[in-house]
């Protein structure tokens, strides 16, 4: 086993890891500042781009393939991987932005916790920026209990945060140069501060999980076969999108959305 692996089963995560180089990821910066620049009058699209980047974005369909950004975690998840999500985290220059502690697979529906995110930095990610935090061995812990707080600033979907008290001494800040990525586990405790300085903090998370894992909705949801085969069928299979926010892949992005709502707000009051 590679000593990053030991490392990974160890502490829950690894850093950094550089899957393209400083220039391509200016490049794919540049690609997605140009996206928001056609749809600036368009706040929902705006999102949509930010919530389904790979469903309608053809270059972050292709991040998501890079073996660079794949090879790794087939190494922890095996030969079979499939996209299951993918989302932009993006803090505005000076911006209160943050996100509370917490378990990515809490509320995804997941069957079983074969899933690793690779978070990949488009820009400079730092203490200063809001780089993400992460306490080592957490996700040796049994999913703890999470409080709703839907507060403002907070970029996750219902401001979840861990019931637990987390040491913030403990906790290791994951700065990236733009290129870099980190991997962590589903369970791994984390969470990230505003970003104080005057450049955007842009970061891709891409979630791959094991083709076995099964998320049980009335709708199937949609995933991407990125590395092996798919012997299960759990997901519907999509191909790459056809360049930037083409109608097709808007119209399957906002069903995704639809049937992910179901587990990412079960329990809440919520009207969304
Ligand atoms: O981008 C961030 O600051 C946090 C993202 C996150 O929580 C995740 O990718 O699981």
């Amino acid at each position: 086993m590679s000593e990053w692996k030991k490392q990974y089963d160890k502490d829950g995560y690894y850093f950094p890891i550089q899957a393209i180089s400083s220039e391509q990821a200016l490049g794919y910066r540049k690609r997605l500042e140009a996206a928001e620049k056609l749809v600036a009058d368009d706040p929902a699209k705006k999102k949509l781009m930010q919530l389904q980047p790979a469903a309608v974005l053809d270059f972050a369909d292709e991040l998501a393939r890079m073996p660079s950004i794949v090879n790794p975690v087939t190494e922890i998840l095996g030969d079979d991987v499939l996209l299951w999500n993918a989302t932009f985290f993006i803090k505005e220059p000076q911006s209160d932005s943050f996100i509370s502690w917490h378990q990515d697979l809490k509320y995804w529906g997941m069957d079983d916790s074969h899933e690793v995110t690779a978070w990949l930095a488009l820009s400079d990610v730092t203490t200063a920026t809001g780089c993400m935090k992460f306490v080592p061995g957490s996700h040796t812990l049994d999913m703890v209990e999470h409080i709703d707080t839907f507060e403002e600033n907070n970029l996750l979907s219902r401001g979840q945060e861990i019931a637990v008290d987390v040491n913030e001494d403990e906790a290791v800040h994951v700065q990236l140069k733009p290129g870099e990525m980190s991997l962590h586990h589903g369970k791994l405790f984390h969470g990230s501060s505003p970003n104080s300085t005057n450049d955007r903090r842009i970061g891709l998370a891409l979630r791959y999980i094991s083709t076995n894992m099964q998320q049980t909705a009335d709708l199937k949801p949609y995933a991407k076969l990125v590395a092996g085969k798919d012997d299960y069928g759990n997901f519907r299979l999509l191909d790459s999108p056809s360049g930037v926010l083409s109608e097709d892949d808007v119209a399957i992005a906002y069903e995704n959305i639809e049937i992910q709502e179901q587990f990412l707000f079960a329990g809440t009051n919520l009207e969304r």
